[in-house]
């Protein structure tokens, strides 16, 4: 039996002496929210919780009673234990302070509790984010403000992908392990150590129907790698688009790609799709720890210093050669 993901984060504690144990219980506690999330995905029509939930969030999105559902699991797993002084989700206008009646703690989260919803009602692979931050030390009650910090600060990333296989991807800026749930025993089990992305690929990701608003240099981009070799490039290329960034992510930690929701002219008050606090960073994080590479295009992902909780970026991210020729083309080479 391979080491479950309990007793991973437990030794991975042991190398850090100035470690509490306050990090491994908040952890435990995401996971078991991520269990619970992944019976309620599991059972869907089963227990009449698939389609709209007839509300909007903060985004303008229409809300599955899964999202609603979800979030509020997210919430109650995580609140009561002392590990947190706030949560952020992207189905929250604001922040989610620690109730009084629970002790705080020392991180704060942000979370996407089911990313790719919009697939729930048609079986395809869904996913949950996170990021964990520290809260800022002299604060008390933080404020949105507080959760305003680069990507390179985060203390950890993961992912829960409710796929085929229910798994856990995650990272604390030691290299990126997977880990798979084991329904009968009901624990996450180490099953992908030091996953690593390949530095070159034939595969992308986007949706082409958003080609007519894209920027010059993603044009230019995709159009080389649709010619392949009868435009310029050494290879042909494989296309994928699944709509939900934690089965691309996981494709990509997997076998290698590039993924991109790229900034487009569709509407123009927004910087991208893509949230920079929930999806973007998180995802950095892990894809920067497996080897690959995350930029808007112009500037490394991780180093953005947020302006909101919501806030959107361009997402061009995975294999390192294929993200560093886009950056190129973006600096008109
Ligand atoms: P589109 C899901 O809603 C999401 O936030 C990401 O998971 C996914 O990559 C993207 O949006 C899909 O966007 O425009 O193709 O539906």
């Amino acid at each position: 039996m391979s080491k479950s993901l309990l007793q991973f984060i437990i030794e991975e504690q042991r190398s850090i002496p100035e470690a509490t144990g306050d990090f491994t219980g908040l952890l435990n506690d995401i996971v078991s929210a991520c269990k619970q999330i992944a019976h309620d995905v599991n059972k869907g029509a089963l227990i009449g919780v698939l389609g709209s939930a007839g509300s909007e969030n903060v985004q303008g999105e229409t809300q599955k009673k899964l999202d609603v559902i979800t979030n509020e699991v997210f919430i109650k797993a995580n609140e009561w234990s002392g590990h947190l002084a706030a949560m952020a989700s992207e189905e929250m206008d604001d922040i989610y302070p620690i109730p009084s009646r629970y002790p705080k703690g020392k991180y704060l989260v942000t979370f996407d509790p089911l990313d790719g919803s919009s697939n729930i009602d048609v079986n395809i692979s869904v996913g949950t984010i996170f990021s964990i931050l520290r809260c800022p030390e002299e604060v008390t009650d933080p404020a949105a403000a507080d959760f305003m910090q680069p990507g390179t600060k985060q203390v950890c990333a993961g992912y829960a992908l409710y796929g085929p296989a229910t798994m856990i991807v995650l990272t604390t800026g030691n290299g990126v392990n997977g880990f798979t749930l084991d329904r009968d025993v009901g624990d996450f089990f180490l099953t992908h150590p030091n996953m690593t992305i390949p530095a070159d690929t034939s595969e992308f990701a986007i949706n082409m129907s958003n080609q007519r608003f894209w920027e010059e240099p993603v044009q230019r981009y995709v159009e080389e790698c649709i010619k392949g070799k009868d435009g310029g490039r050494e290879k042909n290329f494989n296309m994928r688009w699944v709509a939900s960034m934690v089965a691309e992510v996981h494709r990509i930690l997997t076998r290698g790609g590039i993924f991109m929701y790229p900034k487009d002219t569709k509407d123009p008050s927004k910087a991208g799709k893509l949230r920079l606090m929930y999806e973007a960073n998180p995802m950095s994080f892990i894809v920067e720890q497996a080897g690959g590479m995350s930029s808007t295009g112009r500037e490394r992902i991780m180093e953005i210093q947020p302006s909101g909780l919501h806030q959107r970026v361009p997402v061009i991210l995975g294999s390192k050669n294929e993200v560093e020729r886009v950056v190129s083309y973006h600096k008109g080479l």
